[in-house]
């Protein structure tokens, strides 16, 4: 092969590249998403709170994710899905969600936001538990346009999704702490077990104060 060929094939190569990129610019690209985290942890509400109302202190309760095309760069206006219907044996989700523009599909267990400028979204999910059979590790999927990025566990510190998060629900909580199944309803810092870490932040969630009502209804 001449140097003038050897040439003209990288500048077709090159080109082929950036075409390929700019087809793709502002198409979400999975594998350059990133999920912020391994779990969320449900919350209660403050119908007092002005502004956002769900509890985004409580540890583990705010999940980030950034969407990117694949030049890497953020994309903005992408849909992105938080889908808890593997998660239902136990844990559901508040039928009306108040943090940022969260939407909820009650039918289908899925809460959705859109990525803003910078590419990312942040969810703050209200829900609660409904019953004691313990879900999957990996019971809630992210999704992008449709595109699944990956599963995430899933905690609540409303254990009884009545009257915010109480002292009722840290008798809950107990049951799990020394019941020896390690449910990951309970295991707040998803080191795999419930033990006195995961009591710590229960209590700091209950007194913080900012989880003090509960979703009035739980999606199916
Ligand atoms: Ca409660
Ligand atoms: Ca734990």
């Amino acid at each position: 092969m001449t140097g003038l060929v050897r040439k003209a094939t990288f500048f077709v190569a090159c080109a082929t590249v950036l075409g390929v990129a700019a087809a793709y610019a502002g198409v979400v690209s999975p594998g350059n998403c990133t999920v912020g985290g391994t779990r969320i942890n449900l919350v209660g509400y403050n119908a007092a709170a002005v502004g956002d109302q769900a509890d985004s202190l409580a540890s583990g309760s705010k999940l980030t994710i950034t969407i990117r095309d694949i030049s890497n760069n953020p994309i903005a206006g992408i849909p992105v899905v938080l889908d808890f219907s593997g998660c239902t044996s136990d844990v559901k989700v508040g039928s009306t969600q108040s943090y940022h523009a969260q939407t909820i599909g009650c039918a289908t267990a899925t809460v959705q936001g859109y990525s803003t400028l910078n590419g990312t979204v942040s969810f703050v999910v209200v829900g609660g538990r409904s019953a004691a059979t313990i879900h999957a590790h990996g019971c809630a999927k992210v999704y992008a346009d449709s595109y699944l990025l990956g599963s995430i566990n899933v905690g609540t510190y409303d254990q009884n999704n009545v009257s915010g998060i109480n002292g009722i629900d840290l008798s809950l909580f107990g049951n799990d702490l020394f019941g020896g199944l390690n449910p990951d309803r309970s295991d707040y810092n998803g080191d795999g077990t419930v033990n006195g870490l995961d009591l710590s932040l229960f209590g700091a969630t209950l007194f913080a104060g900012h989880s003090v009502n509960s979703s009035s209804v739980l999606c199916p």
